[in-house]
């Protein structure tokens, strides 16, 4: 599909040749050749032995093939990101749905016929580059559009608030929850001393921790997160009209979280699962989508919200200023090499294009600086824009010169503005109606270094979002807290951090507490703390069902990986029909068996195999399928790995439909299933027990794919009850 068959226009700017970023990558793109040379292009004879002295002789210095390729090698590795060092990319593009041009003058934004190209990284933010994907972490979600008036990137996270309120407490944030400093330990988690010490010093953190310890910090996928800019942005429209915006991804496949145990798990089975996952879904065209969604607050109104728009540890409730959704995003292709584009992608909220502007969210404007410090030293220097990936699409022109490993040849001999020399009249860029414009805004005096009063509300919003889920993603946020703070070795941040829990909700803290050997939560002596701020705002609602994931409509089996486990003498009739109809409606189907190969029928057919038990655990699939044939279920029946693997399913509320016999794998496991085999569906959520008989006439495949489609059956009772 092209990425882009026009691009945004603005009246000011013409664009060359390179309006689409894949043309203008391709230029950079090498192939395989058929000989091997030095960087200088020398060919190479032999690359499988040094130059020595005498065959068993020593090398000499002056095999420079050898030299130039170790050296090479030797400087591989750029410093990782000190935060988001672990992420994966893709291309796509993104098509607005209507035009914006009452309230933004950004070009990317105007037609519904224009696609702009964009490049996407998802990150985690506290690992390394190595580390786990599916650690408990906040997202990163960051969108670098290549629009016609120059890079416009957002820079969010799939969560809308954050820990700190001012940039000033970053690097303190980033110290505490990276492995503590004296022993490099744990990587990639939060569940340590030094950041709940961190944390419950830190009250304004409050609201962030709710989310961090919900399923959003776990989730199923990154095609099934949605994306936040965090920050109050600005949209300023031709007449200059300024109206704070704050921006929405939404994911078309839904909002979905993992288990914690089976997010565990997964980090050891496939470190890789969410890079994968968006690598094979990209690959299997199986194109990822979310929708872009705007709140805007007319500029002068914001007082009306009740809270500081300014405050980055407050959202904005959809229920009180709804989502306008204005457009879409489709990923659509992989990068070719992983350093070259997914490392070396630039992202900075100061990467802006006309129409939109900043707030002064005292975090994001510390954000400003960051970004290009940061890629100073990550990628060696003051060029990095000059880096393909990094390329604007539109024509780039400045006076700025040299610097390490400069690719662009400027001509002339003028290297400064104004002048005359460059083509003989006077070239003078001061001021004008052009190009970028900041919002002149009026600031108030005096120069201060303080918080202002209107960030002192630290718990209203953690108890909307508290307020907001439903009874399992209570139950999995106060499980979280535990598991969390039972790392914590000292006793009194255990207890600092409940005390704080209990301006959240004083039954929440209360369960929080119970397993931690600590005294009940009391906020009386949390609130005499330093750090610790009264001040609390009515919020204007009361309950946000967009804050929740459970129940939100729009779920679907599309892209769900099921697996069906199948040995010799399985039944294959009813087997088939449901694979059938389950890969009609977009989900994968696995055949999983004791071995690789093949497996017998009933009839005596061979059934192509995927994988083992051994090489794919429960963990990597969304439902299971168990079809029935005696021979098939006694020989799952007596191999741990299938007992294990269906009990782990069921712990983690995965769907279930066992055909005929199957059911009796699961009886033997001990799961009450109701007598009678002939009912489709049983009183357990998410268990389909199916006649094969009945299979024909499609109606199983529904109620699977239904149940699917719901991700997980959070309401299943006693899973902790399951030792699996
Ligand atoms: Fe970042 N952040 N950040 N951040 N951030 C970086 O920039 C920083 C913040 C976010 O895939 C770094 O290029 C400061 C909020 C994403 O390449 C660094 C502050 C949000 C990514 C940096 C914040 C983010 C980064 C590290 C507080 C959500 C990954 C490498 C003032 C709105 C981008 C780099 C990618 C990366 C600084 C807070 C999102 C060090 C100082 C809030 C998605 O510059």
């Amino acid at each position: 599909m092209p990425l882009s068959k026009r691009t945004t226009a603005s009246p000011n700017r013409s664009t060359d040749g390179a309006k689409d970023k894949k043309t203008q990558l391709e230029a950079f793109t090498a192939g395989a050749a058929p000989v091997l040379t030095t960087n200088q292009g020398l060919q190479i004879p032999d690359n499988h032995n040094s130059l020595k002295a005498g065959v068993r002789g020593p090398t000499l210095l002056e095999d420079f093939i050898l030299r130039e390729k170790i050296t090479h090698f030797d400087h591989e590795r750029i410093p990782e990101r000190a935060v988001h060092a672990r992420g994966a990319g893709a291309h796509g593009y993104f098509k607005p749905y209507k035009s914006m041009v009452q309230y933004t003058s950004a070009g990317f934004l105007q037609d519904p016929d224009v696609e702009t190209p964009v490049f996407v990284r998802f990150s985690t933010v506290a690992g390394s580059r190595g580390s786990a994907d599916t650690v408990r972490d906040v997202r990163g979600f960051a969108v670098k559009f290549y629009t016609a008036e120059g890079n416009y990137d957002l820079v969010g996270n799939n969560i809308p608030v954050f820990f700190i309120q001012d940039a000033i407490k970053f690097p303190d944030l980033i110290h505490a929850v990276k492995p503590e400093p004296h022993n490099e330990m744990p990587q990639a988690a939060s569940a340590h001393d030094t950041f709940w010490d961190f944390a419950s010093l830190m009250p304004e953190s409050t609201h962030m921790l709710m989310w961090a310890m919900s399923d959003r910090a776990v989730p199923r996928s990154y095609r099934m997160m949605e994306g936040f800019g965090v920050h109050a942005f600005r949209f300023i429209n031709a007449r200059g009209e300024s109206f704070f915006v704050k921006f929405h991804w939404k994911p078309k496949l839904g909002v979905h979280g993992l288990a914690w145990d089976e997010a565990q798990k997964i980090a050891g089975k496939d470190a890789d699962f969410h890079r994968r996952d968006l690598w094979e879904a990209i690959e299997s065209g199986n194109f990822p989508e979310w929708e872009l969604g705007v709140q805007i607050v007319d500029e002068g109104k914001e007082g009306e919200l009740g809270f500081d728009i300014l405050d980055p540890t407050k959202l904005i409730p959809e229920e009180q200023v709804p989502v306008q959704i204005i457009g879409k995003m489709v990923l659509n292709r992989n990068p070719d090499n992983f350093f070259a584009e997914t490392e070396q992608v630039a992202f900075h909220p100061g990467h802006l294009v006309p129409g939109i502007d900043f707030s002064n969210d005292p975090l994001l404007q510390g954000r400003l600086f960051s970004y290009t410090d940061t890629q100073l030293s990550r990628l060696g220097g003051a060029n990095f824009h000059e880096i393909p990936i990094n390329r604007a699409v539109c024509p780039m022109h400045n006076f700025q010169r040299d610097g390490m490993h400069r690719q662009t040849i400027p001509k002339g001999r003028v290297a400064y503005e104004p002048n005359t020399l460059g083509n003989g009249t006077e070239f003078r860029v001061d001021g004008g109606a052009q190009g970028f414009q900041s919002y002149p805004e009026q600031l108030e005096p005096p120069k201060i270094r303080r918080r202002s009063p209107s960030f002192d509300d630290h718990f209203s919003q953690a108890a909307l979002f508290w307020n907001s889920q439903s009874v399992p993603e209570k139950d999995h946020i106060v499980a979280a807290f535990r598991f969390e703070l039972s790392k914590v070795d000292v006793p009194e941040i255990r207890q600092r951090m409940v005390d704080n829990l209990a301006h959240v909700d004083l039954k929440l803290a209360a369960r929080v507490a119970a397993p931690l050997g600590i005294k009940p939560p009391d906020p009386k002596a949390a609130a005499g703390r330093l750090g610790f701020r009264d001040y609390r705002i009515t919020s204007k609602v009361e309950e946000d069902p967009a804050l929740r994931m459970v129940g939100r409509p729009g779920g679907s089996a599309r892209t769900r990986k099921v697996a069906i486990l199948v040995a010799d003498g399985v039944e294959a009739a009813a087997l088939k029909r449901l694979q059938q109809d389950l890969t009609d409606a977009g989900a994968q189907c696995k055949l999983v068996a004791p071995h690789l190969g093949t497996v017998s029928t009933s009839s005596g057919r061979q059934l192509a195999v995927d994988h083992t038990f051994t090489n794919a655990p429960s963990v990597m699939f969304d439902a299971v399928l168990i079809p029935g044939g005696s021979e098939s279920v006694a020989t799952l029946g007596s191999m741990g790995e299938a007992v294990h693997f269906v009990l782990e399913a069921y712990k983690h509320c995965k769907t279930i439909c066992a055909v005929n016999d199957g059911a009796q794998l699961l009886s033997t496991l001990g799961f009450s299933l109701g007598k009678d085999l002939e009912q489709v569906g049983v009183p357990t959520p998410g268990v389909l027990i199916a006649d094969a008989r009945k299979v024909t006439d499609g109606q199983v495949s529904q109620d699977f794919l239904a149940a699917i489609a719901l991700h997980r059956h959070w309401d299943r009772l006693n899973v902790d009850a399951i030792p699996a």
